[in-house]
């Protein structure tokens, strides 16, 4: 019986046990999830990026990046049929339906008068193959705006208080700050592992500008994110730390011809626009011979960024780029989302069974914590527990987050290929095994077996410490299911 199998079951059995009471629609709710696709959330400080992130990854410009009322509400962008947006009132009651307009950017959407206090969530259903694997989610900034703006992204993301919407998050930061940390450890619970890094992701976003627009700006995020990937109050609470220039590749994935004309036409005069291009005022006030207006630079300005701007006219004086598409190939590259759409695929899309499972049987935890008297809760808990201690992928993620929060110690060596083993960088067979590309059945079969006897010697060698001991066998089993089932 698979992880979603279990759940369901357990889930069956707290319809029964909550039967007339309000969690059932909870319940038929998380049902339903299991489903859907996964659910990722986008979090992070008051304009740490988070919409035009979110835009790049679907690869449409869907959310508002400006300061209209629709930022301050959480807004739900999933795949469907037909385009439709609902609004969810904070008073309760049924969704409405709300008028909405796009023409070439954001999604307008017409809150009727209301303001964003009064509106609970939207939900924004958009036919797109970029919303086919995940469900997006974007949240208000936290740390400015209102304090009930703020107070209310903590809740949503806080599975002890309430229903969570989310299977995972991405946590955008410009840099790591105390009340970075206060968020994140707000969306992890204690239940499985405390705190726990498995559906947790940070991206060092803006990362074009942390070298004030040079061109090896990205580099220098690079570094910075591998550093921060390392810090141990990060590790305790995510899998890993990437570098994303949003802006870049959101402009990246929906450059039209008419920019590409006009950085070409930049870049025709590259030589003379150097010492414009030292700031973003001296670009858009810059001499009157350039070849665009200044309110053509501004635009451009706003859809490239410097770092952006000067990248792409570095690549079209080069040759390098010589159409839009090209031009774009390369500034996506350069922008770093290839890399975080990797990471998410590895850890959230082909993790997502186990990732939902785990949304859901917490959830029903936490309904059994609720109601401690009720009859059937005491057999539904010893259900629950027997489908969360019985499931190796959790075992998986509670090893993992042990690691990480420096429970288990030892040879830091041997700690990251545990880690490895375990799926912290993805799931297939070769990643796990630490191979450098995907490989045949028999390969990755070779490889458990010769890893599988190293870890078996040491977890019975008796001068290997007891935590140390329980990791390697949690491992020995992943790397046992490999050999079975190579894939
Ligand atoms: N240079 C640069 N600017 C960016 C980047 N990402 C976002 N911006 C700009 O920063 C501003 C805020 O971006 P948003 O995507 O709206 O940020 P947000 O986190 O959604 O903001 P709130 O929802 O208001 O908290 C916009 O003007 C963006 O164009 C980036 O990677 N590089
Ligand atoms: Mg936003």
């Amino acid at each position: 019986m698979t992880l979603v199998d279990q759940t369901r079951d357990v889930l069956g059995q707290a319809e029964q046990v909550f039967s007339g009471t309000p969690a059932l629609e909870e319940i038929v709710r998380l049902r339903d999830r299991l489903d859907a696709p996964l659910r990722v959330a986008i979090a992070g400080k008051v304009k740490a990026g988070k919409s035009t992130l979110l835009n790049a990854l679907v690869g449409e410009l869907l959310a508002p990046t400006d300061t209209g009322e629709c930022t301050k509400v959480v807004t739900w962008y999933r795949d469907g049929h037909t385009y439709e947006v609902l609004l969810h009132p904070s008073e309760g009651g049924k969704p409405v339906q709300a008028r909405f307009r796009r023409d070439d950017g954001a999604i307008d959407i017409d809150l009727d008068g209301r303001d964003a206090s009064q509106v609970d969530r939207i939900e924004v259903t958009w036919p797109s193959s970029g919303l086919r694997a995940l469900t997006l989610i974007d949240t208000p900034g936290v740390g400015s705006l209102s304090e009930s703006v703020a107070t209310k992204a903590f809740e949503f993301l806080d599975p002890e208080d309430s229903e969570t919407p989310a299977d995972a998050v991405l946590y955008l930061m410009k840099h790591i700050h105390a009340s970075d940390l206060r968020l994140l450890e707000a969306f992890h619970d204690d239940s499985v592992a405390n705190p726990n890094p498995v559906n947790a992701i940070a991206v060092l976003s803006r990362a074009d500008e942390i070298g004030a627009g040079r061109l090896d700006s990205m580099e220098s995020a690079t570094t910075i994110a591998g550093r921060l990937g390392e810090d141990s109050r990060l590790r305790r609470l995510v899998q890993m730390v990437v570098p994303v220039a949003g802006l870049l590749a959101e402009t990246a994935e929906t450059m039209t011809e008419a920019e590409f004309r006009d950085v070409q036409r930049l870049a025709e005069r590259a030589d003379e626009l150097e010492t414009l291009l030292l700031s973003a005022d001296r670009f858009v006030e810059g001499r009157p011979e350039t070849p665009l207006t200044s309110i053509e630079r501004e635009r451009l300005l706003a859809r490239f960024g410097l770092f952006g701007i000067r990248a792409a006219i570095g690549l079209i004086s080069s040759g390098e780029a010589n159409s839009s598409t090209s031009l774009s190939d390369q500034l996506l590259a350069m922008s770093g989302l290839n890399r975080l759409r990797q990471v998410l695929t590895s850890l959230f899309v082909d993790r997502a069974d186990v990732l939902k499972a785990r949304s859901g049987l917490l959830a029903v935890e936490r309904l059994c914590s609720e109601h401690p008297g009720r009859p059937g809760v005491d057999a539904l808990e010893a259900e629950l527990e027997r489908a969360m201690a019985g499931a190796h992928p959790f075992n998986e993620m509670n090893t993992m987050a042990a690691i990480r929060s420096g429970w288990v110690t030892g040879p830091a060596k041997q700690l990251g290929e545990l880690e490895r083993l375990l799926g912290a960088s993805g799931t297939a067979g070769w990643e796990r095994l630490g191979l450098d590309m995907p490989q045949q059945p028999d390969v990755v079969k070779a490889a458990a077996i010769e890893q599988l006897g190293r870890w078996q010697r040491l977890a019975e060698n008796p001068l290997t410490a007891h935590d140390m001991a329980t990791a390697i066998r949690v491992a020995i089993r992943s790397l046992e299911g490999l050999v079975a089932h190579p894939h």
